[in-house]
């Protein structure tokens, strides 16, 4: 035999040990240990929020009472940029019930994006509940949080949905941010964002817009859940392959 061909089969039977164990389960110290990890993470971010939230607290404490001080001094417009900002801290301060509604955690788009059919769940959290949708790159088009984002219709009008913990009668707040791929028409792009048998339409207008200047707005719907558990869902509400872009959800619960 060459010692070309026995380099080769001494690699084959190396591997072998490898391949028979690919699939299998991770061993149960390495299990162990990266459970460990994961419980310590999540102690340790517990931690971190709690007194992150008795910072805020009190800066919202000390911006209120600043807000008092300039309405009763006449200066009525500081006074509304402080409230402004005590309404963006409070909800800063609320935790997202929505998982990955930044849509970073995906399947790998490519340079440009990826069509998923009805019936995908490959963007974590979320099912396409109506037609296809298009998920995007920002390497395509520039994504209002991070580096992925929607455009709503994949070759025709999509939908996507997902399904949270909430409690009945209390009210929550979703926002989003919106707007429209660039690339064909109508320039009218329409979004029905819809929960709890409550339902809303969104418009973006299109027009001038171009890949590297989306022109994303953040839009705001309240609803209050009729039940233990609620589906938020988005459909596009306009025909054609140029849809509604969609990135960032956020639902919160209002504390009233
Ligand atoms: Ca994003
Ligand atoms: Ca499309």
């Amino acid at each position: 035999m060459s010692p070309h061909r026995l380099l080769m089969l001494f690699g084959v039977l190396c591997l072998l040990p490898l391949l028979s164990h690919a699939g299998d389960q991770l061993p149960s110290g390495a299990a162990r240990r990266i459970k460990e990890f994961e419980n310590d993470a999540e102690a340790i971010q517990k931690k971190a929020d709690a007194e992150i939230n008795v910072l805020r607290k009190k800066l919202i404490e000390e911006l209120q009472a600043l807000e008092k001080d300039y309405t009763k001094s006449g200066n009525l417009d500081a006074a509304i940029a402080i409230r402004d900002r005590i309404a963006q801290l409070k909800l800063a301060g609320l935790k997202n019930l929505i998982v990955n509604g930044s849509f970073e955690d995906g399947p790998d788009p490519g340079d440009q994006f990826v069509t998923l059919d009805k019936g995908s769940t490959a963007i974590k959290g979320w099912e396409v509940t109506q037609g296809d949708i298009d998920y995007i790159n920002a390497s395509y088009w520039q994504a209002a949080e991070g580096r992925r984002s929607l455009d709503m219709n994949g070759a025709q009008p999509g939908a996507i949905a997902q399904t949270f913990k909430t409690k009945k009668g209390q009210k929550y707040r979703v926002t989003f941010s919106l707007a429209g791929n660039p690339d064909g028409g109508p320039a009218e792009k329409k979004i029905q964002v819809s929960a709890a048998g409550k339902k809303a339409e969104f418009t973006f207008d299109g027009t001038g817009k171009a890949r590297d200047a989306m022109g994303w707005v953040t839009k705001t719907w309240d609803f209050t859940a009729d039940a233990d558990m609620t589906t938020l869902e988005f459909a596009s509400l306009i025909d054609g392959n140029a849809g509604p872009a969609l990135d960032n959800v956020v639902v919160v619960a209002l504390d009233e």
